[in-house]
């Protein structure tokens, strides 16, 4: 029997809320990373802090200068009944939204919540089911307390484990009847593509992370993801527990056998590695490979081991935004996001970030993370980033995006009919969120236009774009058939 699919739409808290000291929230990792003009689309650029650039970003924000978009997100905080009327009127199914720790912990290790914490997701929790929506809430979206990361290193600390418990039983001790799926960590592959988003980690100021350093942070929030489907299978049984990374879609650099086998080796560290750990329950032979190759160690007791096996999460889910050919460009035909390197596939069309548009890519993931885990999928993050233009009349015209969400419709109905069990599709940044590889407002996912720009000007009114009747539409229509 085919399942009914669900239809939602996505935010996060850093990229949405702003409001970053209100009510007492703490600052996080999100809130430091300053917004720079965006140089070029050549490179893999990630917002790698240092130590310097750290305490520059917290002299600013005292002084109120400098440009922190995160701090301001695109005002949800302030708008969050208007905006939930809208997805209401959308139509969709399921909202996905993300929990800022350091606004229910400011500091991250403090005994007991923040009331005024509490009191604002108590809003949004009731906002959303009263519209009739179901919730996937991701307890957190790379947005770590900055405290965490100064006074405990981050994720490198094993200490970081029990106060996620701590974090995660309050919430779902709270708001647990009201959670129907949830994910412990958004892209748990951040990690190892971007140390300071996944796992909070300082660059050191004279050089490249240290790769024991990033995998011992990634096996510590493997072990925090096991504890917290454990507490949330004793405190709220009925909600349903997943995994998510980003789907990378590799294609090798060329076909020869050598290229094939990098191929499938990066599939391995990049992007299987967390799933065969939380969805598998088990951790893999080639990681061992891996650290002894690259001299990594990281420590793993057996008691780490039996929470894998014994807690593995109900679903699997990932985002998917393009497909990338693996590689350095020999012809300089490097085109890149600003987190995924690729080269140039002469088969597809590129964003204006260099993201390559891959429709089939998704039929394949879906396939692949299916077959691998013989769990439900999710397609928990997927979207298209443009220069929305908002026109003299107050319209915003994105076929583009029409065209992008209907061919990937397209394939995922067609990986259903693989026999893929489906459980939905999120739209990414259902209203416009920051950016959260380049800071910028100006790559912007919505359906939902919000008038503000770079530098954080703007009145940030709400307008519907073109797309936003379009998924109206074809969200009544599925549901008037399915
Ligand atoms: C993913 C994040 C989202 C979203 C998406 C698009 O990594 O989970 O937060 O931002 O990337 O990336 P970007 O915003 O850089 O276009």
């Amino acid at each position: 029997m085919t399942r009914t699919l669900m239809w939602g739409g996505a935010t996060a808290s850093s990229q949405y809320e702003g409001a970053a000291t209100v009510g007492g929230k703490g600052l996080d990792t999100q809130d430091v990373r300053p917004w720079k003009p965006r140089t070029s689309n050549a490179t893999c650029e990630t917002r790698l802090l240092t130590a310097s650039a750290v305490a520059k970003a917290k002299a600013d924000l005292a002084a109120r200068e400098g440009n922190y978009p995160f701090t301001r997100g695109t005002q949800g905080h302030d708008h969050l009944e208007e905006d939930i009327a809208l997805l209401q009127e959308l139509g969709i199914d399921i909202y996905r939204f993300s929990l800022s720790w350091a606004r229910l912990f400011p500091q991250g290790d403090e005994a007991e919540p923040s009331p005024e914490g509490l009191a604002y997701y108590d809003r949004v929790f009731e906002a959303v089911r009263a519209a009739g929506m179901k919730t996937f809430v991701t307890l957190t979206h790379y947005a770590i307390p900055l405290h965490l990361v100064e006074a405990y290193g981050s994720w490198t600390n094993r200490a970081l484990i029990d106060l996620y418990e701590r974090f995660a039983r309050t919430v779902f001790e709270r708001w647990g009847s009201m959670i129907d799926y949830y994910l412990p960590f958004n892209e748990i592959n951040a990690g190892y593509f971007s140390p300071w988003n996944g796992v909070g980690l300082l660059r050191p100021e004279d050089g490249p992370y240290d790769q024991s350093a990033v995998f011992q942070s990634l096996h510590h929030q493997f072990v925090a993801s096991a504890k917290v489907i454990r507490a949330q299978r004793e405190i709220c049984p009925d909600a349903r527990s997943g995994c998510m990374v980003a789907a990378f879609c590799y294609y090798p650099h060329t076909c020869s056998p050598e290229d094939n086998w990098i191929k499938l080796h990066d599939e391995q560290v990049n992007m299987w590695y967390p799933v065969d750990v939380l969805a598998c329950g088990i951790q893999p032979y080639y990681m061992d490979a891996f650290y002894r190759d690259h001299g990594i160690t990281v420590d793993i007791t057996d008691e780490d081991l039996e929470l894998f096996a014994r807690y593995s999460c109900d679903f699997v889910s990932f985002s998917y935004y393009s497909s990338s050919v693996l590689g350095a460009a020999d012809n300089g035909e490097q085109t890149a996001g600003n987190l995924v390197c690729s080269i140039k596939n002469p088969y597809l069309e590129a964003s204006e970030w260099g993201w390559q548009i891959d429709p089939v890519g998704l039929r394949t993931q879906l396939n692949a993370f299916y077959d691998r885990t013989h769990k439900p999928v999710f397609v928990s993050e997927c979207g298209f980033g443009a220069r929305d233009r908002l026109e003299d009349d107050g319209s915003i015209h994105d076929p583009y995006r029409v065209e992008y969400l209907e061919r990937h419709f397209e394939q995922l109905l067609l990986a259903q009919q693989d026999g893929v069990d489906v459980l939905g599709f999120i739209l990414w940044g259902v209203i416009d969120i920051v950016s959260a590889g380049s800071c910028e407002m100006a790559k912007r996912y919505g359906v939902v236009y919000v008038d503000a720009d770079d530098r954080g000007e703007g009145t940030y009114e709400r307008r519907k774009k073109d797309s936003f009747d379009w998924y109206r539409s074809y969200i009544e229509s599925y549901h008037a058939t399915h």
